[in-house]
């Protein structure tokens, strides 16, 4: 790893561990997530809960990044440039998320990282994986950090014909936990790995509903770090506290993380107990 990557890991994940704000959900599920807590549409309010929540990494797509340059810089909270992206107004079976930005581009804005999400599975997979392993590439020869925000989908991992061995073991580890297949541990698992595989410096994947499935997924992304993503607010605080003590003890690094912080009505408070869990203070 070259010193200026290793140097830019040491910022987004300070004793090997990470916690990041995610926002780039306006774009991918609309401002119908702010809709309970206006505030939430503002990046204002965003960027003050990441400094004063302590996290080691906010993710935004260039709109904002752009718009907020001088504000992020100031405030020393890593930026991670989120470079492809879809609406959910978008919805045919099989997903594609094309890359809409360089990794020159978030070099240009201030990034430390870079994040592309790649669904495999979908019929499209192809030209995501491609698009993916290029950035991962460039990313490095720039010297800053490729993160995959690895979401198995599309028509063939919901098809209980398909002749996929691991969506056979899949479907059985659905039948005992009940969990969407995009969620079982060898979905997640896979997902993970081909992030393993296309050079990800980290990999960001989905709560695999126990310990013991998760270590499955970490042990099979090694040595790439994994964070897991937050999905909808839970019930309550405590279900999510509880998810993140589970993945920490399966080895992952941390959190990459949106809604289950900025929807709550006091995000610094989840946010301090968030970084007792993963920093320990
Ligand atoms: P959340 O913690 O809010 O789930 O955010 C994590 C994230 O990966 C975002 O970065 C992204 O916008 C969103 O989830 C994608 O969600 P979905 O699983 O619905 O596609």
């Amino acid at each position: 790893m070259s010193e200026k990557r290793e140097e830019l890991k040491n910022r987004i994940m300070p004793e090997d561990k990470v916690m990041i704000l995610a926002y780039d959900q306006g774009f991918e599920h609309g401002p119908r997530e702010f809709l309970e807590h206006p505030e939430v549409g503002k990046f204002e309010y965003i960027l003050d809960i990441a400094t004063k929540g302590r996290f080691t990494g906010i993710v935004v797509h260039a709109g904002l990044a752009e718009k907020y340059a001088s504000e992020i810089a100031d405030s020393g909270v890593p930026l991670i440039l989120k470079l492809n992206g879809k609406s959910e107004l978008y919805t045919e079976e099989d997903p594609f998320s094309p890359q809409l930005y360089t990794v020159e581009e978030a070099c240009t804005l201030g990034a430390v990282a870079v994040g592309y999400t790649v669904h495999s599975g979908s019929k499209y997979e192809a030209e995501m994986h491609k698009e993916f392993s290029k950035i991962v590439r460039e990313a490095h020869s720039k010297g800053i950090m490729a993160i995959g925000w690895m979401y198995p989908r599309g028509k063939a991992i919901f098809d209980r014909k398909s002749a996929s061995k691991t969506l056979k073991i899949a479907l059985d580890e659905q039948e005992q936990t009940n969990q969407a297949i995009d969620e079982t541990p060898s979905i997640v698992a896979y997902g993970a790995r081909i992030g393993l595989e296309l050079g990800a410096d980290m990999v960001k994947v989905k709560y695999t509903g126990s310990p013991e499935s998760f270590r499955w997924v970490v042990q099979s992304a090694y040595p790439t770090k994994v964070a897991m993503s937050g999905g909808p607010i839970t019930k309550t605080e405590e279900e999510f506290l509880s998810r993140v003590k589970d993945v920490l003890a399966a080895g992952a690094a941390g959190i990459a993380v949106g809604r289950n912080i900025w929807q709550r009505p006091d995000p610094l408070d989840i946010s301090n107990k968030l970084h007792q869990l993963i920093y320990g203070y």
